[in-house]
């Protein structure tokens, strides 16, 4: 398998479980090939997981001690160099060998287009799944500076290429006039999108029940981009568009989100370097840890904390 297994205290939160005991296998897809604006998204996967060893891991929203339950960190996809189709290839077959074991996954990007790989394999595993999105950004694109595979199209290739498929888009309140019309003509069924600026409203939470109901027993399938926030939280990104959310309005739309089928969440888009804060990196691991929670609650798996 094309993994790249790190040592020990590389690991999220510091340590791995076995995968034999563990819930969750967390991984990292550091592609970072078809940036069309600020690169260095390849080092997410690692700032990511230095920053989760400094955060304490009672969850906030849940009440859950991650710690006793811990994750499985199988290391990165090693990547081929330059070659977005064969590292696309690659993230797909280790994607798919992952949920054959039978595990939540989390996968820590790399640029959204491991979305497009990512979500083939999970379309394997599952029938008719489900992903939801959250994203300033449509990537809808037909394709963007003459390529077809880049983070600027990967919605639309999943559209495109998984059949089958519902998408909810979160977010999106930076689309180009031919998304619009994209939206605009899409069948309901293929994609549902919810426009948030600057504030959750209760319009916002209405709306995603609503977009969300066709997914509610169907396995699904979660990116977070983490440009959906304002780029006051989370500069560190590779096109930050302001006028987004505040965290914890994230994390209560997230809220409303998981539940038990809930099988793959990807975290993607972090470019380290444009944040010399680490902010947006401990953003990262924080949100993984309380959706970690959310779903251990969905699953019934109680280890309280308080
Ligand atoms: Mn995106």
């Amino acid at each position: 398998m094309y993994i790249s297994p790190a040592a020990e205290k590389h690991h999220f939160l510091g340590f791995s479980k076995d995968l034999e005991e563990a819930v969750f296998i967390i991984m990292g897809a550091p592609l970072d090939i078809s940036a069309s604006y600020r690169g260095g998204s390849a080092e997410a996967p690692r700032a990511v997981r230095e920053a989760s060893k400094s955060l304490e891991l009672c969850t906030f929203f849940t009440n859950i001690d991650i710690e006793s339950v811990g994750f499985h960190d199988l290391g990165d996809v090693v990547l081929a160099p330059g070659d977005i189709i064969e590292s696309m290839n690659r993230i797909e077959q280790v994607v798919y060998a992952v949920l054959t074991k039978e595990r939540r996954l989390f996968i820590l990007g790399g640029e959204h287009t491991i979305t497009l790989p990512s979500f083939k394999a999970f379309a394997k595993k599952f029938k008719e799944p489900c992903l939801v999105v959250f994203d300033a950004h449509g990537d809808l694109r037909q394709e963007y500076l003459g390529s077809r595979y880049n983070h600027a199209t990967v919605l639309r290739r999943i559209i495109d290429e998984v059949p089958h498929r519902k998408v909810v888009l979160m977010g999106a309140r930076a689309l180009s006039r031919e998304e619009v019309s994209y939206v605009k003509t899409a069948n309901d069924s293929k994609l549902k999108v919810v426009q948030v600026l600057s504030k959750v409203s209760r319009e916002t939470k209405d709306g995603l029940s609503k977009a969300i109901e066709e997914c509610r027993e169907a396995p699904k399938y979660v990116s977070i981009d983490m440009d959906f926030l304002d780029p006051a939280y989370a500069p560190g990104v590779q096109t930050p568009e302001p006028l987004g959310v505040m965290p914890l309005e994230l994390l209560e739309l997230l809220n409303q989100v998981i539940d038990e089928n809930v099988y793959v969440v990807d975290i993607v888009e972090i470019t380290p370097r444009y944040d010399p804060t680490e902010a947006t990196a401990f953003l990262g691991a924080k949100i993984i840890i309380e959706v970690a929670g959310m779903m251990l609650r969905s699953m019934n798996v109680k280890v309280s904390c308080w």
